[in-house]
């Protein structure tokens, strides 16, 4: 009996990651979802900028390499063109809250139906450690080296909470993969979110808060210890809307 296997999806290139990023156990969850729904033939990846900006060479799909931020644009445009695909960007925080907020939240607004998995590590992991807009309130990082000031600096994007307020947006939740029990909740919630786009729902984001233990100076436990105890109080973890069981309930 096979008890553990790689899933289909994943190809047999070895991650580039560094020791104890959690940015591994995402691209599993991912390939399981596509393996469980039989989608491989059929799913297209957009891959941005940041430490996944290789995701392309980790997935058994076809996958475009989108600019900075710019994924759920490009995402929009690759399902627009042929909606019988099963499109999904994959992008850090940086990629995602900052430099492409415009594209997230208008891609949201419209209501696409595409799938995002985000992935929050509160830092600029790829570019050395710079503050990004997910950043806690007094985290040290390379461009807060005092620890982020709200006062100058502003307050972290809630992403999910941000989301949740516009009428396109169909199902969004915050998972983390910081433990066994909350890699299954992960899990289920990845799946949950192509298996709407397979039922032509709409809208759907994962936010899946992550570590970065090189630029957060910590080793991959401490860093496992940190997320716990410092992001997910800020990051609450749950479902912030489901718009699609909400209609179904009516
Ligand atoms: C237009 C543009 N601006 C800036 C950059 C530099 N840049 C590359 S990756 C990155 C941030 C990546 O951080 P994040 O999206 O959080 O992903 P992570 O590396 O942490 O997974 C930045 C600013 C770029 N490549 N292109
Ligand atoms: S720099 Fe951070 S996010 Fe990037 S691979 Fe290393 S640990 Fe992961």
């Amino acid at each position: 009996m096979t008890v553990f296997d790689k899933p289909k999806s994943l190809t047999d290139a070895p991650l580039h990651y560094c020791p104890g990023c959690t940015h591994g156990i995402i691209h599993r969850l991912v390939a399981e979802a596509i393996d469980e729904l039989g989608i491989e033939g059929r799913t297209i990846g957009i891959a941005p900028v940041g430490c996944s900006v290789m995701a392309y060479n980790y997935f058994t799909v076809d996958m475009v390499q989108a600019a900075h931020g710019r994924a759920p644009a490009v995402a929009t445009g690759v399902k627009r063109a042929d909606p019988s695909k099963i499109v999904f960007t994959y992008q850090g925080d940086g990629d995602l809250a900052s430099i492409g907020t415009c594209e997230t939240v208008h891609a949201a607004a419209r209501g696409e139906n595409i799938t995002i998995i985000f992935v929050n590590n509160a830092i600029y992991g790829m570019t050395g450690g710079q503050m990004a807009p997910t950043s806690l309130p007094g985290q040290i990082t390379q461009t807060s080296p005092y620890g982020r000031d709200v006062a100058t600096q502003g307050y972290p994007v809630k992403v999910c909470e941000m989301l949740s307020q516009l009428d396109g947006a169909g199902y969004l939740e915050r998972v983390a993969v910081n433990n066994v029990k909350n890699i299954k909740n992960a899990k289920k919630a990845i799946l949950k979110a192509f298996k709407n786009q397979v039922e032509g729902k709409g809208f759907s984001l994962i936010e899946v808060v992550s570590t970065c233990p090189t630029n957060w100076g910590l080793t991959p436990e401490k860093a496992l210890e940190w997320l716990n105890d410092n992001m997910l109080p800020y990051y609450p973890l749950g479902v912030y809307k489901d718009k699609f069981a909400e209609e179904a309930a009516k």
